[in-house]
C-alpha cells in the first residue's frame, strides 16, 4: 500500500490534549502544515507543544471565532462533542472534517483488532496485545488507554494494532475496516454526553459498521450485531449458551478447541468480570490465529492493569481492593458480583455520577456489611442504598477507608468501587486510587507499630 502523502496539506486541529498533541508530531512529521484551536484558556498540551513546535500557531477560546477555510481539514479530538462546533460556520466555508481515527486508518499498515464496550476495553486491549506478544506477533497496543492511536504509526510497521475504542473516537470517526470488532458490554456511562442509552450504544455499535469480523457479548442484548447483518460473527459470554463459542468455562477451567483448557486458578485477576475479559481476548487471539499453547503461559503472566480490581494491601486479616476505574454503574456492579457473599463487603463510593441511572447498584449492593459514600452525590447514593444495606455518609475517602477499617473483621474484603467519576475530589480515577493506597499503606504500617 503507498502512503498518501500529505506534504504542504493544511489542518486545522481542535484540541490540544493527548490527541491534539499526538496529531500534531504526527501531521507535522508528513511535512503537513498545522494549526491548533483549544476552547481552553490552558490546555494540557499547551507547554509540550510551544516546547516541540513553537512555530505552530495556536488560537485558545471560542471556536466561533475561528476562520474556517474550505482548503483546510479539521482535525476534531474526541473529547469535544458535536454541539462544542461552530456547524454553521463550519458548513458555509465547506470544510473537510477527519477523526483522529480517520487519519490513522489511511496509514496503518497493518490488521487493526478494534475494542470497545462501557467497561473492560483497557484491560481486553493490554490482555490481547499481551497474549498476541506471547504468541510471537510484534504488537502495538494503544487507543484510548493510550497512547493515541496515531502515536503508534511508524515506519517500522507492527504485525497487528490492538486498539481500544472509545464511543467518543467512535463518533468521530468514518465506518472503520476493523479486521476484528469486540464490543464487551452496554451499561449505563456518559449520558451527560448522550442524554440516553439508545444513542450511547448506537455510538459503539458503530464499530460493527465495516469490520471482518464481530466478537460480541452473547448475555448483553445491547452488543448484539443486527440480525440482518451479513459478517461473520462470535459469541462470547461467562457460560455455554452462545452459539459459536469457540471459548468458554467450565467447572474450574477455561475451555477452548482442540481439547484446550486452563485452570481458572491459574488466572491471576480478580473477579468474574474479568474471566469475561479473558474470553474475549483468547477468542480474539486466537482467531487471529495465535497458537493454542502460548495462550495459558500469556494468561498466567498478566498481572492486569492498575486501579481495576487490584488488592491494594492486607491489614488485620482484611483485604483491601482498589477498583477506583470502576467510574460507572456497571463497572461497580460487575465487581460487587464477582466478590462473592456480600455480608462480608464493606463498599467505598461516591464521586460524580454524571447523570447515569444508578438504580442497578441497589440489586447488586443488596445484603453488603456496609456503604460508605462520599463526593458530590453521596446523597443520591445514600437514598438509593438504604433500603439493602447500612448506609453511612463520609466527608472524604480518607474517612471512609478509617470507618471501613474500624467495621471489617477478618475475612472481609473493603472495596473501592465508586461507581462514579472522580473529578469532584480528585484530579483523575489514578489520584482516586493513589489516595485509597496509601490510605491503606497507612493502616498498614500503624497495624505494623501496634504488633
Ligand atoms: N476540551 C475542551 N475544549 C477543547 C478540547 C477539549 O474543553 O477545545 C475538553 C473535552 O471536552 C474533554 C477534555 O477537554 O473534557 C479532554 O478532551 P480531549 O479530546 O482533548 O482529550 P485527549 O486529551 O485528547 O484524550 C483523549 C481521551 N479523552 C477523552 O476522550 C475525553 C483519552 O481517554 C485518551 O487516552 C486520549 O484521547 C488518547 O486516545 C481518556 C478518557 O477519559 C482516558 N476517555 C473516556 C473514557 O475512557 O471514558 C472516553
Ligand atoms: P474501560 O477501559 O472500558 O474503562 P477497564 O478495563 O479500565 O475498562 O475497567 C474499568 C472498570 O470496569 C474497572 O472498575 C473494572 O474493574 C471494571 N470492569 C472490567 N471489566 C469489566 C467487565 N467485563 N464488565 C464490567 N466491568 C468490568
Amino acid at each position: 500500500m503507498t502512503m498518501p502523502s500529505l506534504a504542504g496539506q493544511r489542518f486545522l486541529i481542535l484540541g490540544l490534549g493527548t490527541t491534539g498533541l499526538a496529531l500534531v508530531r504526527f501531521l507535522r512529521d508528513q511535512d503537513a502544515e498545522v494549526a491548533v484551536a483549544d476552547t481552553r484558556a490552558a490546555p494540557p498540551g499547551l507547554a509540550a507543544l510551544r516546547e516541540a513546535f513553537g512555530d505552530v500557531p495556536v488560537h485558545l477560546g471560542p471556536f466561533s471565532a475561528l476562520p474556517f477555510d474550505a482548503n483546510q481539514t479539521l482535525l476534531v479530538s474526541p473529547g469535544l462533542a458535536p454541539e462544542a462546533l461552530p456547524w454553521p460556520a463550519i458548513k458555509a466555508a465547506g470544510c473537510p472534517m477527519l477523526g483522529e481515527l480517520d487519519l490513522f486508518f489511511r496509514f496503518a499498515k497493518a490488521p487493526v483488532l478494534g475494542i470497545t464496550g462501557t467497561n473492560g476495553k483497557s484491560t481486553v486491549t493490554a490482555l490481547l496485545g499481551h497474549v498476541l506478544k506471547a504468541a510471537g506477533f510484534r504488537v502495538a497496543v494503544g487507543g484510548n488507554l493510550g497512547p493515541a492511536a496515531v502515536s503508534l504509526l511508524s515506519s517500522n510497521a507492527p504485525d497487528v494494532f490492538v486498539l481500544e475504542l472509545s464511543s467518543f473516537q467512535l463518533d468521530w470517526a468514518e465506518p472503520m475496516p476493523l479486521r476484528q470488532a469486540l464490543f464487551l458490554n452496554l451499561s449505563s456511562d456518559h449520558l451527560d454526553r448522550y442524554g440516553d442509552l439508545e444513542r450511547y450504544r448506537a455510538s459503539k455499535a458503530r464499530i460493527y459498521q465495516r469490520a471482518e469480523r464481530v466478537l460480541f457479548n452473547w448475555r448483553d442484548p445491547a452488543t448484539h450485531p443486527a440480525p440482518a447483518s451479513a459478517t461473520p460473527a462470535l459469541a462470547v459470554g461467562l457460560a455455554p449458551g452462545g452459539g459459536d463459542q469457540p471459548f468458554c468455562i467450565e467447572e474450574d477451567a477455561l475451555c477452548g478447541p482442540e481439547g484446550w483448557r486452563w485452570p481458572l486458578a491459574r488466572v491471576p485477576l480478580v473477579g468474574s468480570h474479568n474471566l469475561e475479559n479473558v474470553l474475549f481476548a483468547l477468542t480474539a487471539a486466537w482467531e487471529f490465529g495465535a497458537d493454542l499453547g502460548a495462550l495459558g503461559p500469556a494468561l498466567e503472566t498478566f498481572q492486569g492493569l492498575p486501579h481495576r480490581c487490584t488488592v491494594a494491601g492486607e491489614v488485620g486479616g482484611v483485604r483491601y481492593l482498589n477498583d477506583s476505574k470502576a467510574t460507572n454503574v456497571g463497572a461497580a456492579v460487575a465487581a460487587l458480583a464477582g466478590l462473592g457473599p456480600l455480608e462480608h463487603v464493606l463498599l467505598l463510593a461516591g464521586g460524580l455520577a454524571k447523570g447515569a441511572d444508578l438504580s442497578p447498584l441497589r440489586a447488586a449492593a443488596r445484603g453488603l456489611k456496609q456503604a460508605l459514600l462520599f463526593g458530590t452525590d453521596a446523597p443520591q447514593l445514600a437514598e438509593l442504598l438504604a433500603p439493602v444495606c447500612s448506609v453511612q455518609r463520609v466527608a472524604s475517602l480518607d474517612v471512609a477507608v478509617a470507618e471501613a477499617a474500624l467495621r471489617a473483621v477478618p475475612g472481609d474484603t473493603v472495596l473501592l468501587a465508586p461507581a462514579c467519576a472522580s473529578f469532584d475530589q480528585f484530579r483523575s480515577f489514578e489520584h482516586r486510587g493513589a489516595v485509597f493506597e496509601a490510605a491503606v499503606a497507612a493502616l498498614a504500617a500503624r497495624a505494623e507499630m501496634q504488633a
